[in-house]
């Protein structure tokens, strides 16, 4: 496939249907798991069975069968995968080979089998036993002079015991640097609605699609990213619920959309039109579009009609009045200017909005990652507000989160800035005092390790210096460290490019079975909707030499503190008791969870704006102001283009599975600059053209991507897409949320040109 010719041909067929079917076939086809892929899949997301590995939103109606989809069982098959990474692979390539290699094809090699430590005389891996690999670990964390000289990474596919159990050991080390992948992500959420509705998290859950009355999707393809809600967006459609899609542009899921577990639609080649009203706004341009909506209802309550929630915003709310001034004071000039959507638009939009009595707010990463992700997402829940649409049966805010399991990560104490009352509890429970002073989120990490202060880097999971901003800056950063850890299931980049005394520590998967002494245990996790289930593996480890996430945070914990107090050798054997501390120290969502968990369709952490309850400071929900239109900072040069690095259909984050992105129809590569036409022809280029893109920065760093093929693409004006991880090169590390510290992945200021 790397071979092929590119090609680009509009896909006009509809979303899913047999073309999912088929992609899925050939999935475990080429990993050569087809019946064990098979079986696989009939477990995924039962009950008794293990959680998708792929994307947070719930599975629907856990009796279905299959309700899997084609992107789960891709994440499945490439997990299942027979191909394998041995010791005598790594004896056949120095690690300066590897370094050569595609993304793609490292990923191809398959899974991980033994311990592995970096031999800096050969510069190739070489196996070493478990016993070695955790010994150096522990000499060189407490051989550092701080604690917070190291940096622990966590990706969200791990388990909440896991994460629970590394937050303690984490600090009872001594430091809160607890970068992880939600920095990069949800963040916004996490740190921009507490203020607002006193929760960091979605107040939706699964049961809402059947109530709604009308559906936003904001900056999100759930097409690709999250296929399960795509049978929950059909059923809404199928009863006329009107679906405002907001995207600079025309996803081809949320276009059309063949239900792949709907026989009768895919035996006649039917289709469902997603979205009943698609608007084309600019990258940056949804806080002007907000606005805009608001603005309606301000005039037409102001000209007498009654179209807020006035009663719900006098009892649960403060603050309307200071955002209804500021928005009526907006131009429409400048909304629409802003935006790039048509006042009339807008107004039509705004209508949809005023008549649904309940009305739910979905989003992803196009709201998330700009500069001032944080605030906008304050402000969707101020629109949400103002129809006082929490509360209620098919009404709320539902951030789409990323990992399976990077909500129940940050429930779970994986934070950076954790609360007091969380450390008191720490305290109490486990005997020690832990850290008071804040940790480092991701680009915190990078900094310190560029500025030469972090040592120590540990990831549990992921692929932390691909996912990351500033490729080369990150890559030269990651160089400079004493030592590099990566727990993981399949090489990647971040085993390639490490620290002078280097480990990859390979564990078992989602989808495997975890024996210890004390028989086969379960894990947890906490999907998109607060709905905590167990997962249990049923494939045999890819190899035998694979220990548990679990066993692996406890062995890292008893070489680096002999003398903990923790049972931590209990721990690695038995999860039940890590539950039960879990429930100590969340006795507000998590008590009895030992209990609880026993029910197959698991159980829901409680989310009180559900009760209309507000942990705010003041007890309300908080209209907050923010004042003007931008969410990204202003540039002056007029040849400037907005760029969104986003995701292919063919890949799992930094996991590329293969060059082709079905829905955009673009074919054998990833190199791509998607431009609207006007754009490109304003630029003199013609459509197919080889060019090179540089970022718009004034901090002296040239940042520049060569080889890119630039395609005509229905692009809002000023607005340009291609792939994450590819253009991250173009992303600077200072390019963040304000608020949160997420980089502005969706709004990189950029020049591009003929090579
Ligand atoms: N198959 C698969 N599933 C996944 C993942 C994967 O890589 N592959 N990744 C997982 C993870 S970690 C996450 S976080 C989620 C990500 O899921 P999404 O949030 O859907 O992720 P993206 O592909 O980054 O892009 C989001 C959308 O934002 C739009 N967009 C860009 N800029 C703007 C803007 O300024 N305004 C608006 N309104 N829209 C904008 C883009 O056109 C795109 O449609 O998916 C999860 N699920
Ligand atoms: N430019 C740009 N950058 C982005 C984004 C973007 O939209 N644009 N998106 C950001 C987002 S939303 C996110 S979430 C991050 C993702 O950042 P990460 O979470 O760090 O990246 P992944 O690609 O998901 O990690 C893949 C690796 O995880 C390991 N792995 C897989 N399953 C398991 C498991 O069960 N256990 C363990 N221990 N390891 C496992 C495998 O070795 C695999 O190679 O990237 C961010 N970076
Ligand atoms: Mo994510």
């Amino acid at each position: 496939m790397a071979n092929d010719k590119p090609r680009f041909k509009p896909y006009d067929r509809p979303a899913g249907g047999w073309g999912s079917a088929r992609a899925t076939a050939k999935v475990l086809m080429e990993q050569s798991v087809i019946a064990k892929g098979s079986r696989a899949l009939l477990a995924m997301n039962q009950p008794g069975g293990f959680k998708c590995p792929s994307c947070a939103f719930p599975d629907p109606e856990c009796r279905k069968t299959l309700e899997f989809c084609e992107n789960g069982a891709k994440a499945l098959a490439f997990e299942a995968t027979k191909f394998r990474v041995t010791r005598d692979f790594f004896a056949r390539h120095t690690v300066a080979e590897l370094r050569e290699q595609s993304d793609y094809w490292l990923e191809m090699q398959g899974r991980l089998t033994e311990p592995m430590r970096y031999d800096a005389a050969t510069d190739h891996y070489v196996p070493c036993d478990w016993d070695d690999a955790f010994a150096l670990i522990g000499e060189h964390l407490r051989g550092l002079d701080s604690p917070d000289q190291a940096e622990f990474y966590t990706s969200g596919r791990t388990s909440n015991e896991a994460a629970f159990l590394y937050a303690i050991f984490v600090r009872e080390f001594g430091t809160n640097n607890f970068p992880d992948c939600s920095n990069m992500c949800h963040e916004p959420t996490s740190r921009g609605l507490p203020p607002a509705i006193g929760i960091g998290k979605g107040t939706v859950i699964m049961e809402d699609f059947a109530h709604a009355r009308a559906i936003f999707v904001i900056g999100q393809n759930p097409g690709t990213n999250s296929p399960r809600m795509m049978t929950k967006l059909v059923e809404a459609r199928k009863r006329g619920v009107p679906i405002v899609m907001v995207n600079p542009m025309p996803e081809r899921a949320l276009i059309s959309f063949t239900e792949p577990q709907d026989v009768v639609q895919m035996a006649t080649l039917g289709a469902t039109a997603i979205a009943s009203d698609f608007v084309h706004v600019r990258i940056g341009g949804d806080l002007a579009l907000l606005k805009g909506i608001m603005k309606v209802m301000f005039e037409r309550e102001a000209a007498g009609e009654s179209v807020i929630d006035r009663d719900f915003i006098r009892t649960h709310t403060v603050g309307m009045e200071a955002v209804r001034d500021e928005v009526m004071a907006l131009s429409w000039a400048d909304i629409v200017a802003v935006s790039g959507v048509s006042e009339a638009q807008i107004r039509h939009v705004a209508d949809i909005y005023i008549r649904s009595d309940a009305t739910m707010i979905c989003y992803g990463m196009g709201l998330t990652q700009h500069q001032q992700g944080a605030r906008l997402l304050q402000q969707v829940a101020g629109l949400l507000l103002l129809k006082g649409n929490f509360g209620k049966p098919g009404a709320g805010i539902s951030p789409i989160r990323g990992h399976s399991n990077v909500q129940g990560d940050r429930t779970v104490g994986i934070d950076e800035q954790p609360a007091p009352a969380y450390l008191d509890r720490v305290r109490d429970v486990f005997g020690f005092d832990p850290p008071r002073e804040h940790g480092h989120h991701t680009v915190a990490a990078l900094a310190a390790m560029e500025a030469g202060t972090a040592k120590v880097f540990i990831g549990l999971g992921g692929n932390f210096v691909r996912a990351v901003p500033d490729t080369e800056r990150a890559y030269r950063a990651m160089g400079k460290l004493a030592l590099t850890v990566a727990i993981s299931t399949k090489l990647n980049r971040g085993h390639l490019i490490h620290g002078k005394d280097a480990l990859i520590l390979p564990v078992i998967a989602r989808s495997e079975i975890i024996r210890t002494r004390a028989g086969e245990q379960f894990v947890t996790i906490e999907d998109s909707m607060a709905n905590v289930t167990a997962s249990r593996g049923v494939l045999e480890p890819a190899s035998p030499h694979l220990l548990s996430e679990i066993e692996i945070v406890c062995r890292m914990a008893r070489a680096t503190l002999p003398d903990s107090h923790v049972p931590w050798e209990r721990y690695s054997d038995e999860y039940g008791p890590i539950r039960d501390k879990i429930a100590e120290i969340y006795p507000e969502i998590y008590a009895d969870f030992s209990e609880r968990i026993k029910a197959p369709e698991g159980f829901h952490l409680d989310i009180p704006p559900r009760r209309l309850v507000w942990k705010t400071p003041n007890g309300k929900a908080n209209f907050l102001l923010f004042p003007g239109l931008a969410v990204d900072a202003a540039v002056a040069d007029p040849a400037m283009l907005r760029l969104a690095t986003v995701r292919s259909h063919d890949q799992f984050n930094t996991t590329i599975y293969s060059d082709d992105d079905r829905y955009r129809g673009i074919y054998g590569t990833r190199m791509v600059l998607l431009m609207n036409a006007e754009d490109r022809a304003e630029r003199g280029l013609e459509n197919g053209a080889e060019i090179f893109a540089e970022t718009i920065a004034d901090d002296g760093i040239h940042r520049r991507v060569e080889g890119l093929t630039v395609v005509d693409y229905p692009m809002a004006r000023g607005s340009v897409a291609g792939y994450y991880p590819e253009l991250n090169p173009l992303l600077p590390l200072d390019h963040y949320d304000e608020i949160s510290g997420t980089p502005a992945a969706k709004s990189i200021p950029i020049r591009v040109g003929a090579m």
